[in-house]
């Protein structure tokens, strides 16, 4: 987080700001964030334009260099602003009794008073990919359970991570119902009498629940749209903090790395995505690219707290990164352990020490304050997710140098215009406010492409005047299991 050390008002007795005021302040800190991006990429195109004339260059980079500062500083007030009045400890409260409900509605739906009774949902963990896009299956299961009211139960021996199964490093997800028996068995979606379910992927899912990932549930849905900035990762994030209780061994092992490598805050993350992905579903990207983020990061920190260490913990599935960053980038302390990027090599991608080492980046990642990813990885993005369990609102806090945050196979992700738009190019798209626009991506400067749904239109639109709309689905009540008191 950056710091804000300074703010410490107290929050008035049952303060709670307006929605409205809250999602002013959001699309305040994001306006400023796409203003500058579209300004400086506007002067780099510029810049290639006049390379014959060194006077303007020099010009030019002199605005791109204060005029990044300029906009950290603004960043930096925007940050007080939203502590300021109550606001950071309202924020602090929200965020914690809202993660106590959903926790709470979790353990009561995984733990049913009779198992042999309860109904189910089968979930293989076996999906034939990566831990990241395993645990997001898991994820996914976990929400159907949630949105059809069966208990979870995981099937995960001969996982090809570890033929032990998930208990073996993580907590099981029930402490009193993981058999998959039941009276009468069906496939997905069954009947409300069938008792046993089985889930396929989310690939081949037919008769697919209007409660898919981005949706979040109704009854929360005010509350959560309030406190943060990305409901949909804090919902998933939600799921993950349930599910990746490590077992007390797993949890020596984080503690021992946590210690041998020197974890500290504040610390950034960088996760850099290669081997098997590079060229097939991810572009390459230099250390360099990523380093300009981190910098950024720390010359914005800088304004709250000079003179801090800039760490850095590096994640990567290819070992060179690390002496590479440590070489180019001497002012930095790097963290990471390079022998754990050797095992996640495609060769010894499935094994024990493999798993260890994805499990340990995964939980650094998401320890640290800011991180710097492609998007395109669902390692970053489950990092990004729990993040989201560790602050009160840390949706702001990444940059991702691909894609924006989506959850594989989500539902449709949708903006609305709130200004009209005229093309200025012919791959523009025409805008009326109210438009809604099915989002394909953010170039990150000042421009994402996406779909206009009332022309059907595709190209590019500026960011700036569009808002986010969160999807909300209904989902079963829970107001038996708030009712009850905590631990019961
Ligand atoms: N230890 C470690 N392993 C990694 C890292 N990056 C990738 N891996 C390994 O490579 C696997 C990548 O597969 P997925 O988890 O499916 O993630 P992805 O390939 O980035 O995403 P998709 O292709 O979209 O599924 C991970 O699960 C790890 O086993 C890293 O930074 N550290
Ligand atoms: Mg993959």
């Amino acid at each position: 987080m950056l710091q804000q050390a300074d703010v410490t008002a107290e929050r008035p007795p049952d303060f709670t700001p307006s929605l409205e005021f809250e999602q002013t302040r959001r699309l305040v800190e994001h306006g400023v964030q796409e203003s500058w991006w579209y300004l400086s990429d506007q002067l780099s195109q510029l810049r290639k334009k006049l390379e014959t004339y060194p006077d303007l260059l020099s010009h030019i980079d002199q605005i791109l260099e204060e005029g990044a500062d300029h906009t950290r500083v603004t960043q930096h007030d925007l940050m007080r602003l939203s502590q300021l009045d109550g606001l950071g400890t309202w924020r602090e409260q929200e965020a914690s009794d809202l993660s106590s409900l959903v926790q709470k509605r979790l353990h009561a739906l995984q733990n049913p008073p009779d198992c042999s009774k309860a109904k189910k949902l089968v979930c293989n963990l076996n999906k034939g990919c990566g831990y990241g896009c395993q645990i997001h299956h898991v994820v996914y299961c976990f929400i159907v359970a949630y949105g059809s009211h069966r208990t979870l139960i995981l099937k995960s021996r001969g996982w090809r991570y570890n033929k032990a199964g998930w208990e073996d490093v993580f907590q099981p997800l029930s402490e009193t119902c993981t058999d998959p028996a039941g009276y009468t068995h069906s496939h997905w979606p069954g009947t409300n009498d069938t008792q046993v379910v089985d889930l396929p992927i989310i690939d081949t899912l037919s008769q697919r629940p209007p409660y898919l990932p981005l949706a979040i549930p109704r009854d929360i849905s005010e509350r959560l749209s309030r406190l943060h900035g990305d409901p949909a990762a804090w919902w998933v994030g939600q799921f993950l903090k349930y599910m990746l209780k490590p077992q007390p061994h797993t949890q020596q092992m984080l503690d021992s790395m946590a210690e041998s490598l020197g974890f500290q805050r504040p610390i950034v993350g960088i996760h850099v995505r290669r081997t098997d992905k590079v060229g097939t579903e991810a572009a390459f990207h230099s250390i360099s690219e990523y380093m300009n983020h981190v910098e950024n990061y720390y010359a914005r920190l800088a304004l709250a707290t000079p003179g801090v260490i800039k760490r850095v913990y590096l994640a990567s599935d290819d070992p060179t990164v690390i002496t590479e960053a440590q070489k180019k980038f001497p002012d930095y302390t790097f963290i990471g352990d390079p022998s754990i990027a050797k095992t996640a090599a495609v060769a010894t991608r499935y094994t024990d020490a493999s798993l260890k080492g994805i499990i340990a980046d995964v939980h650094f990642l998401s320890l640290t304050d800011y991180l710097v990813c492609t998007f395109s990885s669902q390692v970053c993005r489950i990092a990004y997710e729990i993040m989201q369990t560790y602050h009160p609102d840390a949706s702001s806090y990444f940059r991702s140098l691909d894609d924006i945050y989506y959850y594989g196979g989500q539902n449709a992700h949708n903006q609305r215009a709130r200004f009209s738009h005229t093309p200025r190019r012919p791959d523009e798209l025409a805008l009326n406010p109210g438009d809604i626009v099915g989002v394909a991506g953010n170039h990150w400067d000042g421009y994402s492409k996406g779909v206009n749904r009332r022309t059907r239109q595709n190209g590019l639109y500026p960011s700036y005047k569009m808002e986010e709309i969160v999807d909300i689905a209904d989902f079963p009540p829970y107001t038996e299991v708030d009712k009850r008191k905590s631990g019961t």
